[in-house]
């Protein structure tokens, strides 16, 4: 392969894709991943994620030899960082992989190099990397465009929201905002918006903030509906009537790495200030605990009722509907709070997107909704629409399978 122009950190469910879409546009990319079987797997033109359209474009860009993968960097003329940014204990964000990707470049940074941040990142993380390179690159002082670019695309739809979405694009200078923009105009079609590094960091956590804030409202929404007696579903559906309220969906919780982890980021620094922020992620969680609250409820009153244990059937683990995610998934960790405090009940797992799985012996959803005296819905993936309960069986809908009863 010839000398890359780009040299892309981290290979996962976003590096990956966007180092695909840089390839395909004739551009030589050298990926970077510290699992040596993911390099290994992405040589081969094949992927080790789930994310449609996603292999036919690795494949393509590894056979015309514009993508190659590698457990360490070489010299390019921009850098991308896109590798994760877990918590550690107490929610406190860990910065460990964005400063060592950032370390293993600074020996190969030469004037004019662009380097660019698009990890969801604690404010002012494009700073401290500045800092940190400065440090050890004096020489380098003004002569690099550094930038922060977070993404925004929805896991399912990645390859058309990579290309179409818009994105911002924050600077340390003016002139590194206009350098990343001129590199990000070359492969998307969404319009770039300038600002500087801090609100561009912001702008990430805010959106997801933004969008947990608002689901907790549904959810406290709901809490209060089944106290009132009230169908929390119809309510909805009556309130976004109105031409100025647009109330989401309430759930089993929030899960998936971004939404229910990026308010942290926020919190974590800004305590004092983050009230409803933080707020927002306790009511998310707490609607988990009280949905498994609920099934334990509904199965002492059946065994009240029938002297005998129930049949439960728990519809979907994944963290939301039609696919086959389970990370940070309150389905899943509500079938685990379920279990734990099983009795002789007998239970069936459903997940129809996954095949199996190593700790729940799955059931067909047809089957499981058939035997069960309780029907729980954790997740509205679309075949769940399809069962027709029967009037003796109890149904507890935590997401809105059957919202279209009312
Ligand atoms: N959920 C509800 N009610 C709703 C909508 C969602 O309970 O009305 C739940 C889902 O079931 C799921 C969770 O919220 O458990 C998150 O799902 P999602 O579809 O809202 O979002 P993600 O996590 O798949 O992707 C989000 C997106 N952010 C926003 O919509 C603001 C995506 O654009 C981001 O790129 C992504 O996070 C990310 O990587 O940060």
């Amino acid at each position: 392969m010839n000398r890359p122009e780009v040299v892309m950190v981290g290979l996962g469910y976003i590096g990956l894709p966007t180092a695909a879409l840089i390839a395909k546009k004739g551009t030589y990319v050298h990926g970077v991943d510290i699992n040596p079987k993911v390099v290994d797997i992405i040589n081969n033109g094949e992927i080790h994620i789930v994310e449609p359209d996603l292999e036919q474009a690795v494949e393509t860009a590894v056979k015309e030899g514009y993508l190659r993968a590698s457990t360490s960097p070489v010299e390019a003329n921009v850098y991308l960082i896109v590798v994760p940014t877990p918590f550690k204990d107490k929610n406190e964000p860990d910065i460990s992989f964005v400063e060592a990707a950032t370390r293993a470049l600074i020996p190969l940074l030469k004037e004019g190099d662009l380097y660019i941040i698009e990890s969801t990142s604690p404010i002012g993380t494009t700073e401290k990397m500045m800092d940190m390179i400065f440090a050890e690159r004096p020489e380098l002082k003004d002569k690099l465009y550094l930038a922060y670019c977070p993404e925004r695309v929805l896991p399912g739809n990645v390859m058309y929201e990579l290309i179409h979405n818009d994105r911002v694009i924050g600077g340390v200078n003016e002139a590194s905002t206009q350098k990343a923009v001129d590199f990000y105009k070359k492969f998307i079609k969404g319009d770039l918006h300038k600002t500087n590094a801090r609100t561009a960091e912001m702008c990430k956590l805010v959106e997801n903030s933004s969008r947990d804030v608002q689901i907790a409202f549904a959810n406290e929404l709901s809490l209060i509906c089944d106290k009132a007696n009230i169908n929390v579903w119809e309510l909805i559906a009556l309130a976004n009537k109105h031409p100025r309220v647009n109330i989401l969906q309430p759930g089993c919780g929030v899960g998936g790495h971004c939404i229910a982890v990026d308010p942290y980021f926020i919190v974590s620094d800004y305590p004092m200030e983050s009230q409803i922020i933080g707020k927002a992620r306790e009511i998310n969680n707490y609607k988990s605990f009280w949905c498994a609250e609920k099934i334990q409820s509904a199965k002492l009153e059946f065994e009240l009722q029938h002297g005998r244990k129930p049949r439960i059937a728990l519809m979907g683990l994944a963290f939301k509907p039609n696919i086959d995610d389970l990370r940070e998934s309150p389905a899943k960790y509500i079938a685990q709070k379920v279990l734990q405090n099983t009795n002789d009940e007998e239970y069936y797992i459903v997940e129809p997107n996954i095949a199996n799985h190593k700790v729940f012996k799955l059931t067909p959803y047809q089957e499981a909704s058939d035997k069960a005296d309780i029907i729980v819905f954790l997740v509205a993936h679309d075949e769940f629409s399809e069962i027709e309960p029967k009037p003796n069986q109890i149904v507890l809908d935590f997401c809105g399978v059957r919202k279209e009863e009312f």
